[in-house]
Parts: C-alpha cells; sequence; structure tokens
C-alpha cells in the first residue's frame, strides 16, 4: 500500500506532483472549522504532514497513529510540540540555510527603513505632502559606521552581521550562548554581555528563536539599557519582545523606532498602538517570503519528506536521535 501524506497550505503543483509520484497525497489549502473533520480523518491515515503554520496537539498526535514524519515548510518550529514528537518517535524537518540570507535582507531593509524614515517620507510623498526643502524634523539617521547589535548570532543573525559590518562599515556587537570566532576574526564582532550589547547599540537586532528561555527576552528592563535613539529590529518571533512593554518604550522615547516583521499575534491586530506610530515600520512576517526563497524552502521540505518517509537520512531534521534510533 502507497504511504499517505497530508498537505497544508503552500504548496504550489509542481511540488504536489513529486509528492503523488510516490504517495497518496490528501491537501488542505487552509485549515478551519468547515474541514476539521476531513483533516482529522486524513490524519488518521497520514504517514506524512508537509507544509507551514502547521499547528499539531496532543489530540491530534493521537488520532495520527501512523504519523512517522513532519516536514514543516519553516526553520522555525516553535509552534510544534517537539518534545512529544520525539517521544513518539516522529521525525521534525525544517528548512534552515535556504532562507538565510533572504532574511537577513528583511532585517537590513527594516534598518534601512526605519534608519532612513523610508516608509514615513514615501508616504508624504505619495499624498502629495512634499511641499518644499526636507528639513530637520524629517532628517534621519545614519545607518554605516553605527554600532549594530545581534542578539542570537546563528545562521540569520550572522548574515545580518555581515551585511552591516562588510557593506555599511558597521561595528558589530553580539550576544550567543557561544563565542562565534571566525566571525570575530570576519567582521570584527565582538561578543558580550546583553547589558553592553544594549547599552553600546544603535540597531539592536533580534534573531533567536522563541523557546522557553527566549520568551518576552525583551521587556522593559531591556527597554531602560537602550540607548534613546536606537531602533529595535525583530526578524525572529513576536513572543520574544514583550510587546505592551515595547509600546511604553516608544511612547515614552526610551528607544527611537522599531522595524518589526513579526509580532505577539500574527496578523498584528489593527488596533495595536503600534500602527500609529511613525517611528515603527511594521512588516507582515515577510522574512522569507520572496519566489525563489519560498520555492526552495517547499523544495527541501518535499526532499526532506520523501527521504524520511523512505527511510533515508533527510536532508535537515530537527530531532535526529529519533533517525539514529532506527538506523
Ligand atoms: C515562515 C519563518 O514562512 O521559517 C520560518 O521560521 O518564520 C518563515 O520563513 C513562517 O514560519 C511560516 O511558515
Amino acid at each position: 500500500m502507497n504511504k499517505r501524506v497530508v498537505a497544508v497550505r503552500r504548496l504550489d503543483e509542481n511540488h504536489l506532483a513529486q509528492l503523488r509520484q510516490l504517495f497518496h497525497v490528501d491537501c488542505f489549502d487552509s485549515l478551519g472549522p468547515d474541514n476539521e473533520q476531513a483533516y482529522i480523518q486524513a490524519m488518521r491515515r497520514a504517514h506524512g504532514l508537509i507544509g507551514g503554520k502547521l499547528t499539531i496537539n496532543r489530540q491530534l498526535l493521537d488520532e495520527s497513529p501512523h504519523l512517522k514524519v513532519i516536514s514543516t515548510i519553516s526553520v522555525g518550529y516553535d509552534n510544534l510540540p517537539l518534545d512529544e514528537l520525539t517521544q513518539r518517535g516522529i521525525l521534525l524537518c525544517n528548512t534552515p540555510d535556504v532562507l538565510t540570507e533572504t532574511t537577513a535582507d528583511t532585517g537590513f531593509a527594516l534598518i534601512m527603513a526605519t534608519a532612513r524614515r523610508v516608509v514615513e517620507l514615501a508616504e508624504l510623498v505619495k499624498q502629495g505632502n512634499w511641499l518644499g526643502h526636507i528639513d530637520k524634523p524629517l532628517f534621519g539617521l545614519d545607518v554605516h559606521g553605527k554600532v549594530l547589535g545581534i542578539i542570537g548570532m546563528g545562521r540569520i543573525g550572522a548574515a545580518v552581521a555581515r551585511r552591516g559590518a562588510l557593506g555599511f562599515g558597521m561595528r558589530v556587537r553580539y550576544s550567543n550562548s557561544s563565542p562565534k570566532p571566525a566571525l570575530e576574526t570576519e567582521l570584527g564582532a565582538q561578543r558580550c554581555d546583553m547589558d553592553e550589547l544594549l547599552a553600546q547599540s544603535d540597531f539592536v537586532c533580534i534573531s533567536v528563536p522563541l523557546t522557553t528561555e527566549t520568551h518576552q527576552l525583551i521587556g522593559a528592563e531591556a527597554f531602560r539599557k537602550m540607548k534613546s535613539s536606537a531602533i529595535l529590529i525583530n526578524i525572529s518571533r513576536g513572543k520574544v519582545v514583550d510587546e505592551a512593554a515595547l509600546i511604553d518604550a516608544l511612547n515614552e522615547g526610551q528607544i527611537g523606532g522599531a522595524g518589526l516583521d513579526v509580532f505577539e499575534e500574527e496578523p498584528v491586530s489593527r488596533d495595536s498602538p503600534l500602527l500609529q506610530m511613525t517611528n515603527v515600520v511594521a512588516l507582515p512576517h515577510i522574512g522569507s517570503a520572496t519566489h525563489e526563497t519560498r520555492a526552495a524552502m517547499a523544495q527541501l521540505a518535499v526532499d526532506n519528506l520523501i527521504l524520511a518517509l523512505q527511510g533515508e537520512w533527510p536532508k535537515s531534521a530537527v530531532n535526529e536521535q529519533v533517525l539514529a534510533a532506527k538506523h
């Protein structure tokens, strides 16, 4: 009997065709109350699950006795119960590397947009309000030569740091659980503790994964330590920042602005005070959202699923111990 796969969102025909050659595929373009029963029904027989923004709970896992592999089309997996999956011997595959540079581009777009007030001033022109010389009240801040603080020097953090150091002559400070000597040599980056990083940085870029340790890592105390001109950039997960404290810090002028690709709740509420602030640039979680990168993520997720369901080692697995136990 052919193995069965459930595909949720985000796969185009080309990727689905690759799966259909090998497996029976049940597709769900979106999930909601209307198709919940059909989804559960499909999961009862599924060996593999692939998709983006997957939500899985214990109850669904109980209903999925044959499930062996989950292939998420994302590098982050904070939305999935990793320990529970590992205990049940379910392999989790994700899509690192292929989105690193694109997500770093998004981070840098936010740095440039906030510092040079790109969105605010472009809007001014479009609304016909460019009436004369742009003077001091509308001036921005330099990016080149400034101090770039990276919280979480993983693949994406390093790619942002590289852009800053090599492209914009920025001095890089970073906080990370382990030192990164190669990056220190390549970029002149200096590892420091969080307090130093917050006090010295003109741009504080968050690129840590969301875990229980990083949940609301940046809150009121952190904002008090930052320069009043500093700009917070978040390309990780909204919940790494205490959003209420961020709103207070911006209202009180404790920091200079924020460039946010991610929010505590997504989509962010249209009533969020953040959306009224001219010194906040808000994006709809587009870190990896380019044609090229989303295609590469989908292909990697498909490759992972096929390899894993065929009993081979996938290209990227999160809980490799599940695999090791089987090989
Ligand atoms: C995803 C992301 O598109 O990969 C990640 O972790 O944040 C994005 O690239 C998003 O998680 C939805 O799947």
